[in-house]
């Protein structure tokens, strides 16, 4: 993957789409320029078995039509049974490098990190990027921590000068140029395209900073 990949990065499942249907936001998104998606379905209302599989495998279909890469976020099994472009996981999930033993080299690892010692042993373990957050307050994830500020993401930035970094949590068109300056490559947001009137606005002030 390149650096470049994370500049506009946007995830979603069908509870973030409150204003439009799940679909029509991502092919809308995809349309204005997003760089990368994840496929994130969560919570109590969350898709299971096969409407779960068919969602995700139209997400990737657009995906793919876009050349954009299709990352699934924590489910390794979906992720390999889908021939997905890349698996997202974070701290509470499978150790890292059983991970990335279980994918192999060709699919991206992304891996979330608020410590210095993870973002080590993620380095360490083969992680392709980190995501650094939440950096301002979420409501868009149910256990997410106190927000950190730009801090270790500059810390993060100043250790690994090469290291794909994406900012994620609480990132709007306002506080995004904050976060670049700050040392990310790119920003992660659910919120600020799912609740977006006007997304190729949106995703066109996120991409011009
Ligand atoms: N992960 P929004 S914050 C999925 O801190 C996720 O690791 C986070 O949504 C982390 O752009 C977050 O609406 C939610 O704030 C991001």
């Amino acid at each position: 993957m390149k650096r470049s990949d994370l500049q506009l990065y946007f995830i979603m499942g069908t509870a973030n789409a409150k204003i439009k249907k799940p679909l029509a936001i991502l092919e809308e998104a995809l349309q204005a320029g997003i760089t990368m998606f994840q496929f994130r379905e969560k919570g109590t209302d969350a898709l299971t078995d096969e409407h779960y599989e068919h969602f995700a495998r139209q997400c990737q279909k657009r995906c793919h039509h876009y050349n954009v890469p299709f990352i699934v976020n924590d489910d390794i099994e979906l992720a390999l049974k889908l021939k997905a472009d890349g698996i997202h996981i974070g701290q509470d999930d499978c150790p890292i490098s059983l991970v990335r033993e279980k994918i192999g080299e060709e699919i991206i690892l992304g891996v979330s990190v608020h410590t210095a010692d993870e973002l080590q042993i993620a380095i360490e373990n083969g992680a392709d990027y980190v995501g650094i957050g939440p950096i301002f307050a979420t409501t868009s994830k149910n256990d997410a921590k106190a927000p950190s500020g730009t801090e270790f993401l500059q810390q993060a930035r100043r250790h690994y000068p090469e290291l794909p970094i994406v900012a994620i949590g609480g990132i709007n068109c306002q506080n995004a140029e904050t976060v670049l300056k700050a040392g990310a490559d790119g920003v992660a947001v659910i919120s600020a395209i799912c609740e977006s009137h006007n997304i190729h606005q949106t995703v066109e002030t996120f991409k011009s900073y």
